[in-house]
């Protein structure tokens, strides 16, 4: 019967974010990658052995937010003992790379107090305490592991959606992503924090497509815009950075976004206008970055 039922888990390899808490694989939504913590403590390389049949790999952290992550769900499961990772020093000694080849020194962790120590001359393997810290074990310890699995794009689109309905985002099906038009006008920056609070950001154009969208939700909001300055526009995620380019918040200027058609006569600068925003003709305006306007943000997966 558990063969059966393990069987079927690996068959169905799809999604198993909270499509199937069965499974137990949580879905990270930082690393975009599932995680799942097996408290039943294996040899290491059993270890290894169920997550590659599990379809992936030794859990290693590759940046201290990973590590946090791994040592919150360890405390939930109030396990105070370390857990194997999968960067091994058994190849050769003392020089421990990570199962995914992850190089150990990129992950910012530190040692615990004398280690590593290679007690006896046998400890090939790696842990991390419940601090945190690395320690060399042997590889014959028995311990609790994590394995990771890689996402889907499936597996994102899930999260965001819930992410967006907890948020009140609609999800659009013509772009994959979803948007919220808040008309309680605000600044540019308070409006990039907003959308930031919310796990999106404010909207970036990438296309005529999402440009035409942004323009029906503008005109199907604009009866809720107050305290704006004047309701002719939203702000979106774009902006005159400092080297005088416009470019998104992401780092991409417009043509690189794929999107940079400005509205007839601007930018014009009008007094000083270094923040972007959509007119109501869905095309693109400089907007005055203290002045208080309504805003779209997004959340994509
Ligand atoms: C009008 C135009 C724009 C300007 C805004 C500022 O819509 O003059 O160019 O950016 O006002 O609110
Ligand atoms: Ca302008």
């Amino acid at each position: 019967m558990f063969q059966l039922t393990f069987l079927c888990a690996i068959l169905h390899m799809v999604c198993y974010a909270v499509s199937n808490p069965a499974t137990n694989y949580v879905y990270s939504y930082e690393e975009d990658a599932l995680f799942r913590l097996h408290i039943i403590p294996a040899v290491w390389s059993d270890a290894a052995l169920r997550c590659q049949l599990e379809g992936g790999v030794l859990a290693s952290p590759t940046s201290r937010g990973m590590a946090q992550a791994m040592l919150s769900t360890m405390e939930i499961h109030k396990l105070a003992t370390s857990v194997f990772i999968g960067t091994t020093g058994i190849l050769s000694k003392g020089d421990f790379k990570s199962l995914d080849g992850t190089d150990l020194a990129k992950t910012s962790l530190e040692w615990a107090a004398r280690e590593p120590n290679n007690a006896n001359n046998a400890e090939d393997c790696l842990a991390m305490n419940e601090l945190g810290a690395l320690e060399d074990v042997s590889c014959s310890n028995l311990l609790p592991y994590f394995c990771r699995k890689e996402s889907t794009k499936k597996c994102r689109v899930t999260h965001v959606k819930s992410l967006c309905k907890n948020h009140g985002y609609k999800w659009e099906s013509d772009t994959g992503s979803c948007y919220k038009f808040h008309g309680a006008a605000k600044s540019w920056r308070v409006a990039l924090a907003t959308c930031h609070s919310e796990g999106g950001h404010l909207a970036i154009i990438n296309n005529e497509n999402e440009s035409k969208l942004l323009k029906k939700i503008y005109k199907e909001h604009v009866e809720n815009i107050v305290v704006a300055k004047e309701s002719r526009h939203a702000l979106i995620g774009f902006r005159r950075w400092d080297d005088g380019e416009w470019a998104t918040i992401h780092g991409e200027s417009l043509g690189e976004a794929g999107f940079g058609q400005w509205s007839p006569g601007e930018p014009n600068n009008s007094g000083e206008e270094k923040c972007g925003s959509i007119h109501d003709n869905g095309l693109l305006n400089d907007a005055p970055c203290d002045e208080p306007f309504a805003f779209i943000c997004e959340i994509a997966p």
